[in-house]
């Protein structure tokens, strides 16, 4: 089994800079000329919304449908690229605007589930079982909006009837706790692994950690994807970087905690994750300020962080850790990691 890793990243990576308070800053890089990049990155793999793989489509028929995934499937593969997952982007379509699975109304939850089956269709015909269910706005921005009991039941009786769908799909749960609601009823990976047990199959439900989701609910990245590794539940990462409780920043992997990244790159070691052949994802913004001909460079400098990392961690000798644990001298420990860091031992 290799002890290599495999990148991926989305489309939606390389972007045009534009944030809630200004618009576009750079123009805008067709899908097609996307592509290339991934190659000269490194990368093996991409990451697809439904409407990334097949844009405008709730207004096509599915045949329409099927003709513009079966061509986007040979271009991929003449790019040498593997579909990692498809995700339904429900959050905005103006049914999924109070959530699809969790809305009061039946018709956003029907609508919901049959965008859901459509993008398991999508995800087949491209060659992958996996899809990621973001439950961006599956949650309220007022307590009195909703029963939450009854919306855990709506969103585990929703991945019932897609696993009911496609008897082979796999679902990933990417868990936030806010952004764009106030309060989000998947905010961390216990809520994504519990929902998956509440599930007829939980063998085909999982997760998805992205490191400033973690640190949004103030906790460790690490730790997050450590339990999902327990369990093994861990099928992707969207790894990136966060400068406290603030805004979703997508910055650079190791930008703002390189302890924690390297953290998290330890426990990816640990669980054997480049074994399990996931891909490691990224989920990046380049810096608004940057030119259009550097906007690439957070996703090569994030994939050069890993790699770095890959190496720190593999190069950290065990026989010390074992001491330092066994003398209990923690102190010790931590400037040994430290000085490993800085390049010091
Ligand atoms: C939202 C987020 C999304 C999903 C893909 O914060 O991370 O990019 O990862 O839709
Ligand atoms: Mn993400």
């Amino acid at each position: 089994m290799s002890n290599e890793y495999r990148f991926s990243f989305g489309p939606w990576n390389i972007s045009e800079g534009a944030d809630p308070f200004g618009p576009p800053v750079r123009p805008t890089v067709d899908f097609a000329d996307k592509l290339p990049l991934y190659k000269e990155l490194g990368f093996s793999g991409i990451q697809l919304h439904d409407d990334d793989a097949v844009p405008d489509l709730e207004g096509k028929s599915a045949a329409d449908i099927e003709n513009h995934v079966s061509e986007l499937k040979r271009t991929l593969e003449s790019e040498g690229l593997i579909a990692e997952f498809v995700a339904p982007r429900l959050w905005e379509h103006p049914r999924g605007k109070d959530g699809g699975f969790t809305s009061p109304d039946p018709k956003d939850r029907e609508w919901a589930i049959e965008r859901s089956k459509r993008c398991i269709d999508i995800a087949n015909m491209l060659g992958t079982k996996m899809i990621v269910l973001w439950l961006a706005r599956e949650g309220t921005y007022i307590r009195e909006s909703k029963n939450a009991a009854a919306a855990y039941q709506s969103v585990v009786d929703a991945l019932n009837e897609l696993l009911d769908y496609d008897p082979h799909v796999e679902i990933a749960i990417e868990p936030k706790p806010n952004e764009p609601m106030d309060q989000a009823y998947a905010p961390t990976m216990g809520h994504a692994v519990a929902l998956a047990y509440q599930t007829q199959d939980a063998t085909r439900v999982g997760g998805l950690l992205e490191t400033a989701h973690a640190r949004l609910a103030g906790l460790d990245a690490s730790d997050e994807m450590a339990f999902a590794l327990a369990f093994g539940k861990l099928w992707s990462v969207h790894l990136n970087d966060q400068n406290g409780l603030k805004y979703d920043q997508d910055k650079t992997f190791g930008s703002v905690d390189l302890r924690g990244a390297y953290n998290q790159v330890r426990i990816l070691e640990l669980g054997g994750y480049a074994q399990s052949g996931r891909f490691v994802g990224l989920d990046v913004k380049a810096m608004r300020t940057q030119k259009a001909e550097q906007a690439h460079l957070h996703l090569a400098n994030s994939k050069a962080v890993f790699v770095k990392l890959v190496e720190k961690v593999r190069s950290f000798p065990d026989d010390l850790q074992a001491q330092y644990q066994s003398d209990g001298n923690y102190e010790g420990l931590e400037m040994a990691v430290l000085s490993h860091l800085l390049g010091d031992g």
